[in-house]
């Protein structure tokens, strides 16, 4: 499962945005280190193509999609070099597939902290810079020694003198100029800022759409930004289901974040989703982009992989378009594929198959 980590200044809303993704009950303090561990949790993925597939067919569960969410405990100026909780933080956002900056926008002269999520970005990145400088100068050192013997060695170190030089100056890995192949030998060094990232900014919950997030995509390098009122969120999750759909409309939430941050997420790690459908129930499955039929099978089941004999498939939209499974077979509108067909992003599949 893909793992997430929430990386922000104190109180920039990282634990709120952590409930709202895992309607977890924990303990949301307005000040610094409250949280001294990271807090990990599954979230749920909501996503709008599984309730519709499964509105079709009436299912009687609806399975979504999961992802793993870590609290990272807050990060001052000064981080990567031991102040606030320092290094721990570190080794919490090491462990994690994809860093989601928390970047604060709301005003709120109760809670302490900067309010200009630039400024925040431009910290967090900071401070991972100079982390991955200070782990790379160690690991230079190592290799220098290696490469003198091991002259095959001599790439790698001059992808990693190359991507110092770039942390240095304060330049993240991910938006640095560095080309494909010298990224490619920077795998084992296993920096911070090499991950995928994207930002969430919280725009409080007066504001519209701030002018922030086109800012904010430019300094990530064209990453993805999400703009929600965090609070607002937290709060709409805790409401019944039923009541959650009106409040929506009413303040004008169209999507909730976590299903665009979700979404963002899975695009950026290059993970699609592909479901299945019935009256027993309606199931999310990820898988990642560019897996083929019998990869994906055997996300289901081992044996489903192990006795594939073929797929019928069918895009989602059209399958709701149609109106049902036993429709969409009885007008041919679902295709054979074998085992090499590539799984698109939103095909709805069953598998056939022989153990
Ligand atoms: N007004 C307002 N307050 C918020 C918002 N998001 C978070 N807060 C408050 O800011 C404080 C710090 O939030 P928290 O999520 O604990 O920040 P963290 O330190 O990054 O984990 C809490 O009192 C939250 O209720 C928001 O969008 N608007
Ligand atoms: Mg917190």
């Amino acid at each position: 499962m893909e793992k997430l980590g929430l990386v922000g200044l104190a109180n920039s809303g990282k634990s709120t945005l952590y409930n709202a993704l895992t309607l977890s009950s924990t303990a949301v303090a307005p000040h610094p280190f409250s949280t001294t561990e990271s807090v990990v949790g599954d979230a749920i993925v909501p996503d709008h193509r599984l309730d519709r597939l499964a509105e079709v067919h009436s299912s009687r569960k609806r399975v979504y999609a999961h992802i793993q969410v870590a609290d990272v405990a807050g990060l001052v100026s000064g981080s990567s070099s031991g102040a606030g909780l320092g290094n721990r933080f570190l080794g919490q956002i090491r462990e994690v597939d994809g860093i989601v900056y928390v970047l604060r926008a709301f005003t709120d002269p109760l809670v302490p902290g900067d309010d200009d999520p630039l400024s925040n970005l431009e910290t967090l990145e900071l401070e991972l810079a100079l982390a991955d400088l200070a782990s790379l100068e160690a690991i230079i050192d190592r290799r220098r020694r290696a490469a003198r013997v091991d002259r095959s060695l001599q790439p790698e170190l001059e992808a990693m003198q190359a991507a110092r030089d770039q942390l240095a100056g304060g330049t993240p890995i991910y938006r640095s100029s560095l080309p494909a192949e010298a990224k490619e030998l920077l795998r084992n060094a296993f920096l911070l800022t090499d991950k995928t990232v994207l930002a969430v900014v919280n725009t409080g919950e007066e504001e519209g759409v701030s002018v922030a997030e086109s800012e904010v995509a430019a300094r990530l390098g064209g990453g993805v930004v999400v703009s929600a009122p965090l609070k607002l969120e937290e709060e709409l999750v805790k409401l019944p289901l039923e009541e959650r759909g009106e409040m929506m409309e009413a303040l004008g939430v169209e999507r909730p974040a976590l299903e665009r941050i979700a979404e963002a997420a899975y695009a950026a790690l290059g993970r699609w989703t592909f479901f299945t459908t019935g009256d027993k129930e309606s199931h999310a499955w990820t898988f990642k982009s560019g897996s083929n039929a019998v990869v994906c099978a055997g996300a289901i089941h081992s044996d489903l992989a192990r006795g594939f004999i073929r797929a019928e498939v069918i895009f989602w939209e059209d399958l709701v378009e149609i109106g049902s499974w036993s429709k969409a077979k009885a007008v041919g509108k679902l295709r054979l594929e074998g085992k090499d067909y590539l799984v698109a992003d939103g095909d709805v599949l069953e598998i056939r198959f022989n153990v």
